[in-house]
């Protein structure tokens, strides 16, 4: 708490000294970098930057087959992604392409989270019965 106000005060003055060798506004914009960096780096995530939403892409199965039809999804390459499958039989959700697989009780929901890093168009699938319950598309 007490370092890195210190270690910002030094780093803008750095900054005010190369970009405008300034003078006397160096105490101005040492007291706004400090506030707002003070929110920002509480955060603990050392991955990202930001705390990014991911898109959910929710599909309900009622008698082995996708309520509503077949979910249709499309999300940009890099974007985060939760696949919500809700189920009222066993068996099992396989994500084409990214190779994800896993098992959904009677009356479970199961999540499967991952980056979609990999472009072009999935099919998700209830692997047990073969039957096909979302159609995601990744953009480039
Ligand atoms: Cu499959």
């Amino acid at each position: 708490m007490t370092v890195l106000p210190a270690a910002i005060a030094l780093l803008v003055g750095g900054f005010a000294l190369a970009s405008c060798g300034g003078h006397d506004n160096g105490d101005a914009s040492a007291t706004t970098a400090t506030e707002t960096t003070a929110t920002e780096p509480t955060t603990t995530t050392t991955t990202e930057p930001k705390v990014e939403k991911p898109t959910v892409v929710r599909i309900v199965v009622v008698n082995g087959a996708p309520e509503g039809g077949i979910v249709r999804k499309s999300v940009d390459k890099g974007d985060r992604v939760v696949l919500a499958v809700t189920s009222d039989v066993a068996d099992e959700v396989h994500l084409h392409g990214y190779d994800i697989s896993r098992d959904v009780e009677a009356g479970r929901t199961v999540r499967i989270a991952f980056r979609a890093t990999l472009p072009g168009r999935f099919e998700v699938e209830l692997e047990g019965r073969g039957i096909q319950i979302g159609d995601l598309t990744v953009q480039a």
